[in-house]
């Protein structure tokens, strides 16, 4: 058994969910924060044997898309100290996975 954990933007979850649980896989849904433009983002926890990991995935791509965000992330000092906002851009997603082993799993 794997344990998929994949950050997602917060605006692709509603589908993302509805598809996984369609398909009958169970998923946990974390509310977490991305440690670089510090915003909300989701972490679905999902427990699947391994020979569905694949199936998975290509729901995940398939609900998750890249999205160019702009944001005004870093501040440029002025002499004066005055902090002028300098956008930046980066592209978030479609989704960030992590693929663990599952020693047991457990339901009591
Ligand atoms: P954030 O940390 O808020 O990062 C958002 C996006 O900012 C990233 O998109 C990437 O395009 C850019 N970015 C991140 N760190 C950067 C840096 N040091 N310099 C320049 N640009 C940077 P994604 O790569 O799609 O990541 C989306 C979210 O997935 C991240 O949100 C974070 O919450 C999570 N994530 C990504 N890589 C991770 C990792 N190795 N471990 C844990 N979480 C990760």
């Amino acid at each position: 058994m794997k344990l998929i954990i994949a950050i997602v933007q917060d605006q692709d979850v509603p589908s993302l969910i509805d598809d996984l649980t369609e398909h009958e896989y169970g998923v946990t849904k974390l509310a977490s924060t991305g440690g670089f433009l510090k915003s909300g983002n989701t972490t679905l926890l999902i427990g699947v044997e391994d020979e569905k990991v694949d199936h998975v995935l290509s729901i995940i791509e398939a609900n998750c898309k890249t999205r160019d965000i702009t944001t005004p992330l870093l501040t440029v000092t002025m002499p004066g100290d005055a902090y002028i906002p300098y956008p930046l851009e980066v592209k978030v997603g479609g989704a960030t996975i992590f693929i663990l082993n599952v020693e047991k799993h457990i339901r009591l």
